[in-house]
């Protein structure tokens, strides 16, 4: 059953068929109307599909890291889904956890292209039509990588810190406009951040969730739900959300 169609928030989330942005995107479906953005086709009609009896649901199939992809797509949208009440950044992922001295550019660009430049070319597109209504609300994903840095994590911290300098630097040019600008920034989940940041090596991977109970895609998911349910004249400017065992970056309790 949809929930009343006139109070439906329509809301474009990016990164929509994994971990966070996949639990997001569901939690979000019941009250709202959802443009789920990702590179994989298949999975966004897959998701598509599960959720069509409970929402009305769009999909964009793009690269956010390719900006010609990007406006190609949105040139697509017709005009009552571009009437985007919320934005949600949530794309991005680690690649790769190495001495600064040993890293893969391959991996820099990568974290730099998505996380930091495909982030800026998809709000440059939604900020224009929330601004010609006088009215939007930005949600950036960060992360406790973006307020500390830890060995090995310098190009991600640094594409996470930019995400950070992107939020303050948003709302504070998007205030005269009526648009407000929210970031979500969890500390350890176990999603399937750990298995791209080791490009597929499982041992690492659980290395990284081992002895602890991290947070799980549907915890950060409920804090998104909180911060797109805020009244309109409350904006959660940030929130940071960690596992009950994590302290920061670095200090973590681990059960032996
Ligand atoms: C993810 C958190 O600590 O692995 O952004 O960098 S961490």
């Amino acid at each position: 059953m949809r929930v009343d169609q006139n109070n439906r928030k329509k809301i474009l989330i990016t990164g929509s068929t994994s971990g966070i942005g996949k639990a997001t995107t569901r939690i979000l479906a019941k009250e709202n109307d959802l443009i789920i953005c990702g590179r994989r086709l298949e999975n966004l009609n897959k998701i598509k599909n599960e959720l069509s009896s409970i929402s009305n649901i769009k999909i964009l199939n793009f690269d956010i890291s390719d900006k010609n992809q990007v406006r190609d797509a949105f040139q697509t949208l017709e005009s009552k889904w571009k009437e985007i009440d919320i934005l949600i950044n949530n794309a991005g992922n680690a690649h790769g956890l190495d001495y600064i001295q040993d890293g893969d550019t391959n991996d820099w660009d990568k974290m730099i292209d998505i996380n930091v430049k495909g982030l800026l070319y998809i709000s440059k597109i939604v900020l224009d039509l929330m601004i010609k209504r006088r009215k939007g609300h930005i949600i950036n994903l960060g992360s406790i990588a973006g307020s500390e840095v830890y060995q090995k994590g310098n190009v991600y911290c640094a594409s996470k810190f930019a995400v950070d300098a992107i939020t303050k630097g948003m709302r504070l040019d998007l205030n005269k406009y009526n648009i407000k600008v929210s970031q979500v920034s969890p500390g350890l989940v176990n999603t399937e951040f750990s298995k791209v940041r080791f490009k597929g090596d499982m041992n690492r991977a659980d290395e990284v969730y081992k002895g602890i109970k991290p947070l799980v895609a549907d915890d950060v998911a409920r804090v998104m739900k909180f911060v797109v349910d805020s009244p309109d004249n409350v904006n959660i400017s940030e929130i940071s959300v960690l596992p009950k065992s994590q302290a920061s970056s670095t200090i973590i309790n681990r059960e032996d």
